[in-house]
């Protein structure tokens, strides 16, 4: 260990944290500060953090509860918040004096940074939206909490054996989870099972099956104020009283197996995000969340008014997806079976407390369940929902008569498939507001899937186009590139991002530019380092770095990049000594392990590569790398490295996407489709600044109403029939000739549902304007700039804001 007085005058609060550290790491942890390894050092260091963090919760909850405004509650079944010690440290302000102080201490700050583990409690954009989000609302001051599960399991880790994906469970609690606050008596029950019983007016819900709901607490600090929210994440704990039976006929071992098998419904998070299954422990765990929830909203009402009258006035809830749509019977059963309220006087409330976002079109992913699950889980909630959509078609009914069609597509229950109850429906009757995420995704809302509700409702609808938190995305991630910000237009960008035009101001300064190239060429170096050292492969990062990293699914089209990479491959081996600008193209993500063709996606990509690299001709001008276990942690890593961002997802299937803001904020390219907010990017940046191509989402449905044929694109065009012809063939599957046959056939012979061979032509010439311009550097890096400048509205400030103001209607508190 260092001298603590190596420095000739350590500020005040340096001291102070070096001795907290050491501290905690004696009397928390228990160890000698001479044997303590790194984790231990982090732990430490993170409890001493995390006890200033508690001092400006306590009083933000204080103000909280006695200031008399409205509450807004965020419900998520997934929270993707990434590592916490970091943001916690440049929230406070406190980044360099803890430098500082484990300097003083003889430990690097970033080294201990990564020894935190990063918890996957969501599945990709909607659960890291949720985080981007509280992370805004702490910062805006705004009164409320976010409600999820406490996973065991989150999302899986993802290894690559043989080119192809192995899950491995995520157990992230095995050194337990020091940002957490467990509160063992703010429990509740959550019932399941039984059944209804009439008690003259009064409804029974009896013979129920039990788990208790225990509240874990984060504190969700907001950046550069006092101001401090509450994420509360429930876990399960088996109830005693459905043992006691059991254990009293003296079967203590079916007694313990009860209990285990109650607690299985926090146990882990639904890995797959892209096709809907209707599993019964899914539906047990919206429930677990919802009743949980409902519960402690009411409880914590009770306490600041002493009455649940002025409901309506105090609370907005909002529902991110269907998946918490449940609140919506289970706060009509609270109120109506514990609280004396009427049918009607229930209705009320939920109708005007509720709001919804729908984050996706694609029909495999929307939520129904069979009316026979739901009523033998939850028979008093199937009760309440068949009430909702008779009052609901009586209305429809009146207002539009003699249409028995529009009944049935509107009923929240669809008879055809064997009778479902359709949760998107039940969300838009019982919210007053109903939201997309992009300008594109809200309009295809209201022209497809929600087409009949916006007739009926047609204030109901309305956009609000996601954005990310540029602390955790800019300030955290890219610390080069906030150093150049700093310099030029001070450090107030952080929390009023369209402060980011001004850099517009600099464009002509060549020195500016070179430090622009500076902070982008030290993130390549970084992510190069972490590609040599975890796998090996050797990069240049004066190549152009092509980076796809998201989900791996057929609508987001990674084997269109692939189909690019073999075309460019292609050329190379043609004429070698062209000026070939050298690229490194990098892909990451998960594929839901049921998902036969996404694994089969990362197959062909590690199969392409393995070729491609070791193509003796091809040398540095091509490499092909597929990083696995594609997280929060990794994306801090990759975005800030990228020069050249891939979004191009079928216009029409991406609702909005987010990391195509993260990576422009950081100074990367988009090479895109007019999808989700692409297009409002585009708009923003001014169309020269963003390599857009394909068929609109109108061009992608008249081609579909004509009849879309792939073959036709095979046969015209000879490098996508060559490079085709290579994957089905086996040129990248020697072993195995065979292997993408398949792969083939869905593109040209079972109508390739995704078109990726209509945009292929123009994604390729497009591809050869980002080489174009990539030869002249000052100029990349100039539109580099004027996207970076033109983010601000991409911040998740405002959307968040928007919500606050248009939705929830709830202000910021006085601290
Ligand atoms: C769906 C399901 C289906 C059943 C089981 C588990 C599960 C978990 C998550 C989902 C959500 C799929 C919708 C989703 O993630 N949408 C993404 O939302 C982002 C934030 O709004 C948006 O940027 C992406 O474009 C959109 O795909």
């Amino acid at each position: 260990m260092n001298s603590p007085f190596i420095y000739a005058s350590p500020t005040l609060s340096v001291e102070a944290l070096k001795h907290s550290i050491a501290y905690k790491l004696m009397f928390t942890i228990g160890k000698d500060p001479s044997v303590a390894n790194k984790h231990e050092w982090l732990n430490a260091t993170l409890l001493a953090v995390r006890d200033r963090m508690v001092e400006r919760w306590l009083r933000s909850n204080r103000a909280q509860l006695s200031q008399d405004v409205r509450q807004v509650y965020y419900l998520s079944m997934e929270f993707l918040l990434g590592r916490t010690l970091s943001n916690a440290l440049l929230a406070m302000g406190i980044y360099d004096d803890t430098k500082a102080a484990l300097e003083d201490m003889g430990f690097e700050l970033d080294d201990l940074l990564e020894e935190e583990n990063d918890p996957g409690l969501g599945n990709g954009g909607l659960g890291r939206l949720a985080a981007c989000f509280l992370d805004s609302m702490a910062t805006l001051a705004l009164p409320g909490r976010g409600y999820g599960i406490r996973y065991e399991y989150g999302m899986f880790k993802q290894n690559i054996i043989n080119g192809q994906q192995a899950e491995s469970p995520d157990y992230w609690l095995e050194y337990g989870n020091p940002w957490e606050f467990m509160r063992h008596s703010t429990r509740y029950k959550v019932r399941f099972g039984g059944r209804v019983q009439q008690e003259g007016a009064k409804t029974r819900w009896v013979e129920t099956e039990e788990v208790l709901a225990c509240a874990y607490d984060q504190i969700i600090p907001g950046f550069d104020t006092d101001a401090t929210n509450t994420l509360r994440l429930w876990g399960a704990q088996a109830s005693n009283e459905i043992n006691l039976g059991k254990f009293n006929q003296g079967d203590y071992f079916a007694a313990v197996e009860d209990k285990n098998f109650s607690e299985n419904v926090s146990r882990v998070l639904y890995p797959d995000d892209s096709t809907y299954s209707g599993r019964e422990l899914r539906l047990r765990q919206e429930y677990f969340l919802v009743s949980a929830t409902m519960q402690d909203i009411l409880n914590r009402h009770w306490l600041m008014h002493q009455t649940f009258d002025n409901l309506a006035d105090k609370i907005a809830i909002h529902l991110n997806d269907t998946h918490p749509v449940l609140s919506i019977p289970e706060l009509m059963r609270l109120l109506i079976d514990d609280h004396k309220f009427t049918w009607q006087q229930a209705w009320d409330v939920v109708c005007s407390v509720f709001s919804y976002t729908n984050h996706t079109l694609m029909s495999e992913a929307l939520e129904t369940w069979p009316v026979e699950m739901m009523g033998k889980i939850l028979p008093r909630h199937l009760q309440i929902i068949f009430e909702i959509n008779d009052h609901f078609l009586n209305g429809v009914q009146e207002d539009i008569p003699d249409d028995p069609a529009l009944l049935a597509r509107v009923s929240i229950i669809d008879e055809n498939d064997g009778r479902r109850v359709r949760m998107a429906w039940l969300a838009v009757i019982a919210s007053h507001k109903v939201n997309g995420v992009s300008a594109l995704h809200s309009e295809l809302m209201v022209q497809s899937l929600f087409a009949d509700f916006a007739r009926i409702y047609p204030d109901r609808f309305c956009n609000k186009t996601n954005g990310v938190t540029p602390r955790r995305w800019l300030a955290l991630a890219n610390r080069p590139l906030s150093a150049v910000l700093d310099e030029n237009i001070g450090q107030t960008w952080r929390t009023d991002l369209s402060q980011l035009e001004e850099i517009k101001g600099q464009i002509d300064f060549p020195a500016f530019i070179q430090d622009i190239q500076k902070a982008k060429l030290s993130n390549k170096r970084a992510l190069a380092i972490y590609l040599a050292r975890e796998l090996n492969v050797v990069t240049d990062p004066a190549a152009l770095f092509d980076v796809q990293i998201k989900r791996i699914h057929e609508y987001k089209r990674q084997l269109l990049n692939v189909l690019h990479i073999i075309t460019r491959y292609n050329r190379i081996k043609q004429d070698p000594d062209l000026e070939w600008v050298p690229r490194v193209n990098i892909f990451a993500g998960k594929a839901a392990s049921a998902y036969y063709m996404a694994k089969h996606i990362i197959h062909l990509i590690n199969d392409v590569a393995a070729v491609i690299n070791s193509d003796p001709v091809v040398k540095n001008r091509l490499k092909v790398v597929f990083i696995p276990n594609y997280g929060v942690s990794l994306a801090q890593l990759i975005i800030p490295a990228a020069d050249l961002s891939e979004q191009i997802s079928l216009a029409g299937t991406e609702a909005s996407g987010t990391s195509n803001m993260k990576f422009a904020l950081n100074g990367a390219l988009t090479i895109g489709t007019l999808d989700g907010a692409n297009i409002e990017m585009g708009e923003r940046m001014g169309n020269e600044n963003i390599f857009i191509f394909g068929n609109t989402a109108e061009q992608v449905e008249e081609l579909r109403r004509k009849g879309y044929n792939p073959r036709e694109y095979f046969d015209q065009d000879a490098e996508l029939n060559q490079a085709l012809t290579q994957i089905a063939t086996g040129a990248f599957s020697p072993g195995e000739p065979n292997r993408y046959r398949n792969l083939f056939d869905t593109l040209v012979n079972f109508g390739d549902h995704y078109q990726l061979l209509a945009d292929y032509r123009s994604y390729v010439d497009t591809q050869d304007k980002v080489d174009l311009l990539y030869h002249n550097q000052d100029e990349w890096t100039r539109r580099c700039v004027m996207n970076i400048a033109s983010m601000g509205y991409f911040s998740s400030d405002r959307t968040i804001q928007e919500y606050a103001d248009e939705i929830w209607h709830v202000k910021p508190i006085r601290l």
